[in-house]
């Protein structure tokens, strides 16, 4: 199906120079949990959930997905579950990003198109082990979208998550009772 739109496009490209071109631009990732102010503490696990969502309105898909944490997290594990009722297959596989450990990645297995369709999304999962020695303060999570790069720019899209390590950050009232209690 693709195939044929790519020489739909390939025609529709030598007939008008004018055609715009296909691209990921807008397309986003949420961070669902920890959930916003998103605070992580140090020495424990957490699950961490994303929403990858692709904004492609022409046809490019998602074929890569970037989740890079602060150095002193560790990442162990990663899974995805795609949108109830979406019509990839959302074919990935999950390793970590070089030696540090540190970040997640995940890649399309079959290579070719990518796994996100254009319109759709899903949750990708990154288990973490916050080192006992991060400094508490802000941490930054950096994701990179890369798509199957079928026609024209961007093919990438990125940002930043201002997460926060230590639980000092984010006390109400709820937890002071509970500190009070601890003195
Ligand atoms: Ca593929």
């Amino acid at each position: 199906m693709k195939k044929l739109l790519l020489i739909l496009t390939l025609f529709a490209m030598t007939a008008s120079p004018a055609w715009a071109g296909r691209s990921i631009d807008e397309s986003t990732v949420d961070l669902l949990s920890p959930s916003f102010p998103w605070v992580f503490t140090p020495g424990q696990a957490f699950t961490s959930e994303f929403y990858v969502y692709n904004a492609s309105t022409d046809t490019e898909w998602i074929s890569e997905i970037w989740l890079t944490f602060p150095e002193c997290f560790t990442v162990t594990n990663g899974w995805w579950v795609p949108d109830p009722g979406a019509s990839s297959p959302f074919g990935f596989g999950f390793d970590t990003i070089g030696s540090s450990d540190n970040g997640a990645y995940f890649w399309d297995l079959d290579g070719s198109w990518g796994e996100i369709y254009g319109g759709e999304g899903g949750r990708f999962y990154v288990e973490v082990m916050v080192g006992a020695d991060c400094e508490c303060g802000p941490a930054e999570i950096e994701w990179f979208l890369q798509g199957d790069v079928y026609g024209s720019d961007p093919h990438q899209m990125s940002g930043y998550l201002d997460t926060h390590v230590c639980e000092q950050t984010n006390i109400n009232s709820s937890d002071w009772s509970t500190i009070k209690a601890l003195y």
